[in-house]
């Protein structure tokens, strides 16, 4: 799949720094629909385009409104992402339906990056992308987050995977699809809740500058194709592994007990994970998906200096 540009709706903002070659921050909506309980949720939209103009960039969050893909979202859109319990989760293969049926829906990263790819934005920032799921060898659960990162040219900030994801499997699956696997101040993929998984990456960056001269290259070398960065959650709100393990190991035992699949897992499992650690795993989630908007919209910026 990929997206004609003309169907993007901009907020002017948006297009005008676009249209001006300004540094532009895509940020996803699944995160403030499914992804967060109410008022977090909002606080962290807010607190996001907040720290992306800080750094000198323009935030672009992405939605599907009443049928509308847009990039940009008013405050009141945002709100509507937060807080109404209709709003759908959007992966690529939903955009058609739900276009034709003028719904509402929060974007994925996968169906971000489609968005951001037409648009022509080439930084997009999230928490955790979706992976290999931990049953994967059996049931094919793989997210079509992977394959978009694969697809589309734009960097993708994240604190890697869901934490109930395969790792290695998933950085296996990376590998398949030729995508480009960088730690941000780190030489371990990280494991989203956790700074480290144990995972070791071939690619280490340390600074924004060092990140977009990579992603430059990228852009320049090829027609397509993403690139991966893994920024671990900062350490004063980082959750141990073994936390993180047993919280994992719980809900997913949770999920298997009530029969939940497809796309309801991942919004289950994080409001299991909640539950089981108390406010500590959200607190953990709101410091990661701050700081990568923060290190995102630095990148986009170094990357204009360079453009
Ligand atoms: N990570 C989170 N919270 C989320 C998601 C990821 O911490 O809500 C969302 C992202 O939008 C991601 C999606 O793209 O879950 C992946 O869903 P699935 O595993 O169903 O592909
Ligand atoms: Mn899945």
């Amino acid at each position: 799949m990929s997206l004609r540009p003309e169907v993007i709706h901009f907020s002017e903002e948006v297009r005008e720094a676009l249209h001006a070659d300004k540094p532009v921050v895509a940020l996803e909506s699944t995160i403030i629909a499914h992804g967060m309980p109410y008022p977090t949720n909002l606080e962290v939209a807010q607190a996001c385009e907040a720290l992306v103009r800080e750094a000198g960039a323009i935030p672009a969050t992405l939605a599907i409104i009443d049928g509308v893909i847009r990039a940009g979202l008013t405050g009141p859109e945002l709100e509507r992402m937060a807080t109404d319990k209709k709003v759908l989760k959007a992966v690529e293969r939903d955009f058609p339906l739900i276009v034709a049926r003028k719904a509402t829906a929060a974007v994925t990263a996968g169906s971000s990056l489609a968005i951001a790819a037409a648009a022509g934005i080439r930084v997009f920032v999230t928490g955790g992308i979706g992976g290999v799921g931990a049953l994967a060898a059996q049931d094919f659960d793989i997210s079509a987050d992977l394959v978009a990162i694969a697809q589309y040219p734009c960097l993708t900030v994240c604190s890697g995977t869901k934490a109930f994801m395969d790792i290695p499997g998933t950085l296996e699956y990376l590998e398949t699809l030729r995508v480009p696997v960088i730690g941000y101040q780190t030489s371990e993929f990280p494991m989203f809740y956790t700074r480290s998984s144990g995972c070791k990456l071939e690619w280490r960056v340390n600074t924004p500058e060092e990140a977009a001269s990579a992603l430059a290259a990228q852009l320049k070398i090829s027609a397509q194709g993403g690139m991966l960065l893994g920024v671990p959650v900062p350490e004063a709100e980082a959750l141990s592994e073994a936390e993180t393990r047993r919280a994992i190991d719980a809900a997913l035992a949770q999920l298997r007990e009530q029969e939940i699949v497809g796309k309801a897992v991942t919004p289950f499992m994080l409001s299991a994970i909640k539950a089981i650690t108390g406010e500590a795993s959200l607190r953990a989630n709101v410091a990661l998906i701050h700081n990568n908007a923060r290190v995102g919209a630095q990148i986009a910026v170094a990357l204009s200096a360079l453009e």
